[in-house]
């Protein structure tokens, strides 16, 4: 299986790709503040990238339950003093995480590789034609609602299968408005609109997406669900995104989005070993 874009081709099977995380907002839930600088921002991608990024993933808009919405102005004034400088200085490519076609569209323009698109629950076709036309990768997410209010009350018959169900009807709309599938990565968008049953229960059955075809790609840095895994809401939470992304590694998934570049690269390079090294049992 392939995934490309512009300038990117990656085969799979190969090992686990990272994307680093770069969230140039004021609020969001981790990192918010931190790298509003541009300079400190890129200075951070760079870090990442020598912690063994595979691609760096820049978000002008905090997208945490009951986050209100950025006007498109300033999403774009947060992202483009960065983008332009990543898009010149990094090796690696670089993914812009936005629901807004025109800020899609302004960081292609710049050089950027990748759309990560947490709002593929819309009904307009504009992003898709603008990923289309410039050849661009394109992650689709499964999101229940809106990030004000999806961790209200989410609901579902059976989450695994309406997940799967959306994701592989976002596949053909996609495919409809002239996107090629190697251009697509799937995921299933933990903790957006999903309560901790939910969460769990997709990543048990996280190899249920891969049979969709395209790769599969796993948010789980640091969000609030691991805590609550462990009876605590707030602390450290690496321990459990390591242990959710080693797990969904070993079940086939293929990228990993995360705030900690170091320990998920280690990780996941010592699982690899480890299954290379493995025979049937006689
Ligand atoms: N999670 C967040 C943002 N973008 N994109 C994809 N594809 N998958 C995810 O799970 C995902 C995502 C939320 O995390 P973060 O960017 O750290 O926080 P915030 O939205 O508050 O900026």
């Amino acid at each position: 299986m392939r995934w490309s874009g512009r300038q990117f081709e990656f085969q799979f099977p190969r090992p686990a790709l990272v994307l680093g995380i770069l969230n140039v907002t004021p609020d969001s839930f981790s990192d918010g503040g931190l790298y509003l600088d541009p300079g400190r921002a890129v200075e951070r991608a760079h870090r990442l990238v020598a912690e063994g990024a595979d691609l760096i993933d820049v978000g002008g808009e905090s997208t945490r339950p009951g986050a209100a919405p950025v006007d498109e102005r300033e999403e774009l004034a947060r992202v483009v003093p960065v983008v332009e400088r990543l898009c010149r200085e990094l090796k690696v490519p670089v993914s812009i995480d936005t629901r807004k076609p025109a800020v899609a569209e302004r960081c292609l323009d710049l050089g950027v590789a990748v759309v990560n698109d947490i709002g593929a629950n819309r009904e307009d076709p504009a992003m898709w034609r603008i990923v289309a036309r410039h050849r661009a990768g394109y992650v689709a997410m499964h999101m229940q609602g809106d990030p004000r209010t999806m961790q209200v009350s989410p609901e579902y018959g059976e989450v695994v299968d309406e997940v799967a169900g959306f994701l592989g009807g976002r596949l053909r709309k996609i495919e409809e408005s002239g996107v090629t599938l190697d251009q697509v990565v799937l995921d299933p968008g933990i903790g957006f609109g999903k309560s901790l049953e939910h969460n769990l229960a997709l990543l048990a059955h996280i190899h249920r997406y891969r049979r969709l075809g395209r790769p599969v790609l796993l948010g789980v840095s640091r969000k609030s669900f691991l805590g609550r895994v462990l009876g605590t809401v707030e602390g450290e939470r690496l321990p459990g995104a390591l242990a959710c992304s080693v797990w969904a590694a070993s079940q086939g998934v293929e990228l990993f989005r995360t705030h900690d570049v170091a320990p998920t690269v280690q990780a996941l390079r010592t699982l690899e070993a480890v299954s290379a090294s493995s025979r049937p049992a006689s």
